[in-house]
């Protein structure tokens, strides 16, 4: 996804204002190349000991910053299912403010980032949940984009138009080989640290490059 987004965004001259949800959105965030913004950060995302929850908000205020300065640039939101259902009550500003966001909503249906067993408390979605019908209901757009083309013409199509709120779908399978190098860090030293020896192995030889 980082990839994609930095060869979207240097291809584009009006910056990007990334609101990354703590999650695996936040963690391929890392990887994200940024323009500089008017507001003096083009990434913003909650640096208190990394609880979720600060997405939505976060942007909904720069999207009202962006409107009232009339900035050309865009707001964009990445997060995932979980931390983006309970933010949900921010919805509906975007449509009373007239603002415009972006939203790459990563889906896998379950709270993935640091779980560690395969128990209900984890699932945070339902294979039956329809967010498009959630994003209608705020005047917004959306849609589900498998393919990586599908991706880049849907993201710019909303980042040209600018208006309202847009919500882009993407299926995010909870797989190693699926993931994004920090991702793969992370869980790996969390093994490791756990003690499986496998993985304490392989943590040392990264540390020794
Ligand atoms: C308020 C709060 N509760 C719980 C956590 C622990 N936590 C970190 S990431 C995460 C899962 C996020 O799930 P989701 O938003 O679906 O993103 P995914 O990891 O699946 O990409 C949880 C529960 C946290 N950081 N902050
Ligand atoms: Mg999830």
């Amino acid at each position: 996804l980082a990839a994609t987004l930095n060869e979207l965004q240097s291809e584009d001259q009006r910056p990007y204002i990334y609101l990354p949800e703590v999650g695996n959105s936040y963690f391929t965030s890392y990887s994200l190349k940024v323009r500089g913004s008017e507001l003096g950060r083009s990434w913003l995302t909650n640096p208190w000991y990394g609880a979720m929850g600060t997405s939505m908000p976060y942007a909904r205020v720069v999207a009202q910053q962006v409107k009232k300065r009339a900035l050309d640039e865009r707001t964009v939101v990445i997060t995932g299912d979980g931390g983006f259902h309970f933010q949900l009550n921010e919805l509906i500003h975007f449509l009373k403010d007239q603002t415009a966001v972006t939203i790459i909503y990563m889906r896998n249906n379950v709270f993935h980032l640091g779980k560690s067993a395969d128990t209900p408390i984890y699932h945070c979605n339902d294979k039956l949940f329809d967010v498009h019908s959630l994003v209608a209901a705020y005047q917004g757009q959306s849609k589900m984009c498998r393919t990586v083309a599908e991706f880049k013409q849907c993201f710019s199509d909303y980042i040209n138009e600018n208006k309202g709120v847009k919500l882009i779908e993407v299926p995010a399978v909870p797989e190693e080989s699926r993931q994004c190098n920090e991702i793969r860090l992370l869980n790996l030293y969390i093994k490791a640290t756990n003690g499986m020896p496998e993985a304490v192995e392989q943590w040392n030889k990264v540390k020794q490059g």
